[in-house]
């Protein structure tokens, strides 16, 4: 079966980390968000690849290329994104038979994507607490008889997890109408669907679709978690390493440094003297921890560096990223309030207790600068030397 993969999304939400990046190609783990769905797509017996490319469409070519684990990929670009049904429209060209569609920033149980092959027609369901938010499905005699998107009274709190397996004949009924919210939707594939096949629901426990910053760290939690321990790299023996922490080969970990996985250090990263990084940590290729600096629970990606005597909790840095020595990230408010976060604008709840700091790629902080929890600091932003900072820059 062929898997259509939609990559072409900018992630307005996710800013400023998709400032030059697209949303699918930032790092959870050992790869790129997008890279976990095409690998369960691999996994459940794709036979081709095709990933609908749009926003920095670049990054996203280099990294699979035309072959990815011995399956060939192609590529359909979407100029504007008119919608998931236009996403899937524009890659039509290349389909041939039956085919999958998957999102290419959820994050799906592997085994769930081979079911939903198995079981196809089929698409993928997860139980929410929320289910005005989604797709929601309504099932009977254990096939799925009505799809609604977003409802305000919704008919069970069974939600579209964005992966389907459909007949090859849906190729011809991509082309639907623009919805009430201006796009061409997938939903409206999925109902037309079901209204001709009987259609399987495979339910899911575990899914997650990475919208906003601190989804990209709760997705990094989950598959960081799912870690065994592997030293490949140069770690002193004067170094403590506890629970599942791997150290790629190229990286090294300095006498008197303390890490307590779930940590994942990449392939020319380096944790100084006496440094604490703990759990669940990414440590993404060529980052540098410098002496005495402490690392909890955060993503820190490629190229970033944190100087000797920081501290970073519960955050994300983008690439390239400077923090000067005693830079302090406070993730905890004194009301113990769910700490909040901007939005395209809003401040709204990232629902966790502890929360730092998002920093877009290239931001540098001055020596013992302080950023309050829920902070955001766009790309190449810079603080000075010893400044509190309480606002968004
Ligand atoms: P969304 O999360 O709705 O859009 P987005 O990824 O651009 O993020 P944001 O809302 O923060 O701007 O998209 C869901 C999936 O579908 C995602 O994998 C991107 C993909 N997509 C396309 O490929 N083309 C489209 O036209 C749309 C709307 C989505």
């Amino acid at each position: 079966m062929q898997a259509v993969v939609l990559a072409a999304g900018e992630g307005t939400r996710i800013r400023p980390l998709s400032a030059s990046v697209p949303k699918p190609m930032l790092p959870v783990a050992d790869r790129p968000l997008v890279a976990h769905t095409v690998d369960a797509a691999i996994a459940a017996g794709a036979d081709e690849i095709v990933l609908v490319v749009g926003y920095e469409a670049t990054t996203v070519r280099e990294y699979f290329g035309s072959s990815y684990r011995d399956v060939p990929v192609r590529y359909a670009v979407q100029h504007e994104q008119a919608g998931t049904a236009h996403a899937v429209n524009v890659a039509r060209e290349h389909l041939e038979g039956p085919f999958a569609v998957l999102n290419g920033d959820n994050l799906y149980d592997p085994a769930a994507i081979e079911q939903l092959f198995d079981a196809s027609p089929a698409v993928c369901a997860v139980e929410v607490d929320n289910p005005r938010q989604y797709g929601v499905l309504r099932t009977d005699d254990g096939t799925i008889s009505h799809i609604v998107e977003k409802p305000d009274e919704p008919p069970t709190n069974l939600a579209n997890a964005g992966a389907y397996a459909f007949p090859a004949a849906a190729r011809e009924w991509l082309d639907v109408a623009t919805s009430e919210r201006g796009e061409h939707e997938i939903t409206d594939v999925i109902a037309r669907v079901i209204d001709e096949y009987a259609v399987t629901p495979v339910t899911t426990d575990r899914w997650m679709d990475v919208g906003r910053p601190w989804e990209l760290l709760e997705a990094n939690e989950w598959k960081l978690g799912e870690l065994e321990r592997r030293i490949d790299g140069e770690v002193s023996d004067a170094a403590h390493l506890e629970g599942d922490v791997v150290v790629e080969e190229g990286a090294t970990v300095k006498p008197g440094a303390v890490v307590e996985g779930p940590v994942l250090i990449r392939s020319g990263a380096s944790v100084g003297p006496n440094a604490y990084v703990r759990g669940a940590t990414l440590l993404d290729e060529d980052t540098s921890v410098g002496n005495a600096v402490e690392i909890k629970n955060s993503v820190l990606s490629s190229g970033a560096t944190v100087s000797h005597l920081s501290y970073v909790g519960d955050s994300v840095l983008g690439r390239n990223v400077n923090f000067g020595a005693g830079t302090t990230v406070a993730n905890l408010r004194h009301d113990d309030g769910d700490v909040r976060l901007t939005v395209k604008g809003r401040r709204i709840s990232t629902g966790r207790r502890k929360f730092g700091v998002v920093v877009g790629d290239d931001a540098k902080t001055g020596i013992n600068s302080s950023l309050t929890p829920g902070l955001t600091l766009t790309a190449g932003a810079t603080t000075n030397p010893g400044e509190i900072v309480e606002r968004d820059r």
